[in-house]
Formats: C-alpha cells, sequence, structure tokens
C-alpha cells in the first residue's frame, strides 16, 4: 500500500471546494489515513516546492501556497500515488480533462486546486514534512474486502 501527500490549494479552501474534491478521492476508495487544516509557514512551502526553486513561478508559487488556509491529507491505497495524480489530472487547469479535478473545478495554470506526489520519493518526504510523529493514523476499514480482491493474498 501507498500513502501520498495531497493538499487542497488555498484556492479550493476559499471557493469551497473541498467537500466534492475530497468525495471524488473517497468514492475511488482511497482511504484518510491523515487530514489537517492549517496555513503553510513560509519556511515549509520552500522545503516542499524547493525541487522547483529556479522556475520563474517559485516566487508566486510559495506566496499562493501560502497566502491563506489548505487542507492537507495522507492518502492511502494500492497505487494510491498514480490514481490520485490521475484523478487530479493534468497540472494546468486549462488543460486538464474534463472528469478530473482540475479538469472540472478550475481554469488556471497556477491556481489549480489541489497538490499531489508524484512518486514514492516525493511522497515519504512531503508527509514527513507536513505530518509529525502520530498524526497518520493506521487504521482498518470497514468494508476493504469489498474495495480490494485479496484472493491471492495481496490486493487487486
Ligand atoms: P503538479 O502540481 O501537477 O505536480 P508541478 O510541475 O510540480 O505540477 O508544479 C507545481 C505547481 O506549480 C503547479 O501545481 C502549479 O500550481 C504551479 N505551476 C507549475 N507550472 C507553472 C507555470 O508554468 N506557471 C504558473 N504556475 C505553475
Ligand atoms: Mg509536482
Amino acid at each position: 500500500m501507498e500513502t501520498t501527500l495531497i493538499i487542497f490549494k488555498p484556492d479550493a479552501v476559499q471557493r469551497g471546494l473541498c467537500g466534492r474534491i475530497l468525495a471524488r478521492f473517497e468514492d475511488k476508495g482511497l482511504q484518510v489515513v491523515g487530514m489537517k487544516f492549517m496555513q503553510i509557514p513560509r519556511a515549509t512551502a520552500e522545503t516542499h516546492y524547493a525541487p522547483h526553486k529556479e522556475r520563474p513561478f517559485y516566487a508566486g508559487l510559495v506566496n499562493f501556497m501560502t497566502s491563506s488556509p489548505v487542507v492537507v491529507l495522507a492518502l492511502r491505497g494500492n497505487n494510491a500515488i498514480t490514481i490520485a495524480r490521475n484523478l487530479m489530472g493534468a497540472t494546468f487547469g486549462s488543460k486538464a480533462n474534463p472528469g478530473t479535478i482540475r479538469g472540472d473545478f478550475g481554469v488556471s495554470n497556477s491556481f489549480n486546486l489541489i497538490h499531489g506526489s508524484d512518486s514514492p520519493e516525493a511522497a515519504e518526504k512531503e508527509l514527513g514534512l507536513f505530518f509529525g510523529k502520530g498524526e497518520i493514523v493506521n487504521w482498518s476499514r470497514a468494508g476493504d474486502q469489498w474495495i480490494y480482491d485479496m484472493g491471492s493474498g495481496k490486493p487487486e
């Protein structure tokens, strides 16, 4: 099972879209194992987006992400990283396909509603940045036997 770091960005919170976006992940079958409402400290946003430090949009991105509260989630599932990225859609709202979160809820390329880790390495780093010890809760979900086929001993 993978765990991925998701952020409902300031535009999602300000536009009142958090419930509808979360519903898409829950409907798909991903499990919430961490969730908090916070205003991201500037240093945390800078660390989180450090891979983009040299990009022209970096300063604006850090300003945006720290400008208003966000919801930070840890979502778990088999292939959760790829599944979440596919549900999110392409980076630019103007290009994201209908049916995806970014495709359905926004038109902006920078105010694109949501962040999701793009690799297991990034997920591990980002989860560690946003969640402290004990803030990710391992719990067994009633009904998981109908989410995954465990006939072979591993989730299918
Ligand atoms: P991702 O969020 O789909 O992984 P990244 O390339 O990692 O996309 O970029 C991080 C964030 O930076 C994007 O979600 C978006 O908010 C912003 N961003 C990326 N490229 C541009 C750009 O060309 N102009 C403005 N903002 C951008
Ligand atoms: Mg990215």
